[in-house]
């Protein structure tokens, strides 16, 4: 079963690792041979490296669209080397076999992603990959296929561990993984032609819209994952243009969308919003009468947490919030629109995305949440409830003043958008400390507390950020302690939706404690 490695074939559009592995092969005595771009990269580095023109007999021909359509490539690639016809054959026709073939097909998903045109698109099909991937895996009783760099490593550890081969296990997996790309590659050709056509992928039906695209990754990279589209045309991350920036990765894709869904409970013509989030949850969101000044203190917020985040705006991006926004490194923004000078500031950032969604999401707009349970799915309606000032009803001696009244609103909207447990700090229109996701609503509490201390320090104030804050929390207080810690914290108003068996108490402690306190009526649970 082991196939000793004599000869192979590089042909990569991503030149990641292509030098080290080439050259560790040659150092083993492995025959290089290339098409264009990349053996022009082996030689400039020093390999000795054959181009495949001069293996074909035959120029690279209409523009690249014809490198390794030819049967000394796919004859030495396809040969069963131990029937003896086949052998003859080859060596009737002067062809040599392919022990390796190195290939990374045309970036389609980068382009698609870039929003190229439709012509740009299709020339980025690879055709002639493809094939050469396909013949290789199916020739695994004696080729062996690597389609992805992060593969390179485990080649030459197999050749160090088997004297200069590949065992046959080794190649049936990477043959399998082939297959997976060639097809995943394929779904996302068909996918983006659905797209521009407008029509429906049918054997993606059942996923409940059609495939956009296949992601490197899932949630992790032992995960694989794929993007769907429902056709909905709300605005947001599966419809927002691209104007550049890396492909997409799906927790990019999940928080863009938390983080976009959040700034559009933001009249845009009343107020500038902007969200920060990280891990699906807002480090920081603000109200401002720009987004460069919503950013500044959405920023404050957590200035920490905001590395490497998702900023969403819920107008367009201007000149002065993206100067900002790229002081730090940023993984996506999403907004309205941008101009034309945001556009080429944030184009200095090679790698930072940049989405466009030509208009916000309505927050009231019902919808469907679906996710899966062993065996099942469970599907809702969108947490479209939106709490006005006429649904509170005070419950303490203390009424809030307007200025509470407007920031315990802004908090309990950010609030919904907040993994449960949820409490937010906020203060004219910022949120001041965040604490998400805990087990226990007290824990939210202290976090959230100590991080508006901590944004205090790191601003270099005297006093906690919490201070003369607002405070919201997504479900009711089950005791007192929690409120408790929040009026210590600094808090002087409170909004929760109230029904717990222990309303009065909490009332007391608070009506005690002097602040004022709110109920909505409505939770807003988010797991
Ligand atoms: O245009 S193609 O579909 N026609 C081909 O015959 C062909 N052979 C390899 N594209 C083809 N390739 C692709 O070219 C490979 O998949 C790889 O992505 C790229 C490498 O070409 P170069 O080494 O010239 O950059």
């Amino acid at each position: 079963d082991l196939v000793p490695m004599k000869r192979a074939l590089f042909s990569v559009s991503d030149s990641t690792g292509l030098i080290d592995l080439a050259r560790a092969l040659h150092e083993r005595g492995v025959a290089l041979v290339a098409t264009g771009s990349t053996c022009k990269a082996l030689v400039s580095a020093g390999l000795p490296a054959t181009n495949v023109a001069d293996v074909i007999g035959f120029p690279e021909i209409l523009g690249g669209r014809v490198k390794t359509l030819h049967p000394m490539i796919h004859g030495g690639i396809l040969g069963i080397r131990n029937e003896p016809t086949h052998a003859a054959e080859m060596a009737e026709h002067g062809i040599e076999p392919f022990d390796l073939v190195v290939v990374n097909l045309y970036p389609f998903e980068e382009t698609i992603a870039k929003n190229a045109d439709y012509a740009t698109a299709v020339e980025n099909i690879d055709i002639g990959g493809p094939a050469m991937v396909r013949a290789s895996a199916k020739n695994h009783a004696f080729v062996t296929i690597v389609v992805d760099p992060a593969d390179y490593a485990s080649v030459l550890e197999t050749l160090e561990a088997n004297g200069g081969a590949t065992s046959l296990e080794f190649r049936k997996h990477l043959a399998a993984k082939a297959f997976a790309r060639t097809a995943a590659y394929d779904a996302t050709v068909s996918g983006w032609f659905a797209r521009v056509l407008d029509i429906e992928t049918p054997a993606y039906r059942s996923f409940g819209g059609s495939l956009r695209e296949v992601m490197r990754y899932g949630e992790n990279p032992h995960q694989s994952a794929a993007f769907y589209v429902t056709g909905d045309k709300r605005p947001g991350v599966a419809t927002a243009r691209q104007l550049q920036g890396k492909q997409l990765s799906y927790n990019n894709i999940n928080d863009t969308d938390a983080a976009y869904e959040l700034v559009a409970e933001f009249d845009p013509d009343e107020t500038a919003a902007v969200a920060i989030i990280k891990h699906a949850n807002p480090s920081g969101v603000a109200t401002a009468s720009t987004i460069a000044e919503a950013y500044e203190l959405a920023l404050r917020s957590d200035p920490v947490s905001a590395f490497g985040g998702i900023v969403a705006l819920n107008r367009t991006l201007d000149a002065e919030a993206a100067r900002r926004i790229v002081e730090i490194f940023t993984e996506v923004i999403i907004a309205p629109d941008a101009t034309d000078e945001a556009v080429a500031i944030v184009a200095a950032k090679k790698n930072l995305r940049l989405l466009v969604a030509g208009g916000l999401p309505d927050p009231a707009t019902p919808g469907l949440t679906v996710r899966t349970v062993a065996g099942g799915l469970l599907v809702q309606n969108r947490d479209a409830g939106r709490i006005g000032v006429g649904d509170l009803k005070i419950v303490t001696r203390r009424t809030p003043t307007a200025a509470e009244l407007a920031d315990l609103i802004f908090a309990f909207r950010v609030a919904k958008h907040v993994k449960s447990n949820a409490i937010v700090y906020a203060r004219h229109g910022a949120t001041v400390g965040i604490g998400a996701g805990q087990m226990s609503r007290v824990d939210s509490s202290t976090i959230a507390a100590k991080k508006a201390a901590d944004a205090a320090r790191t601003a270099g104030l005297e006093e906690t950020l919490a201070k003369g804050s607002v405070v919201a929390s997504d479900a009711f207080f089950p005791f007192a302690d929690g409120l408790l810690a929040a009026v210590e914290a600094g808090a002087t108003a409170v909004i929760q939706p109230g029904g717990s068996m222990r309303d009065d108490e909490v009332i007391a402690a608070a009506d005690a404690a002097g602040i004022a306190m709110v109920f909505t009526g409505m939770r807003h649970f988010r797991h």
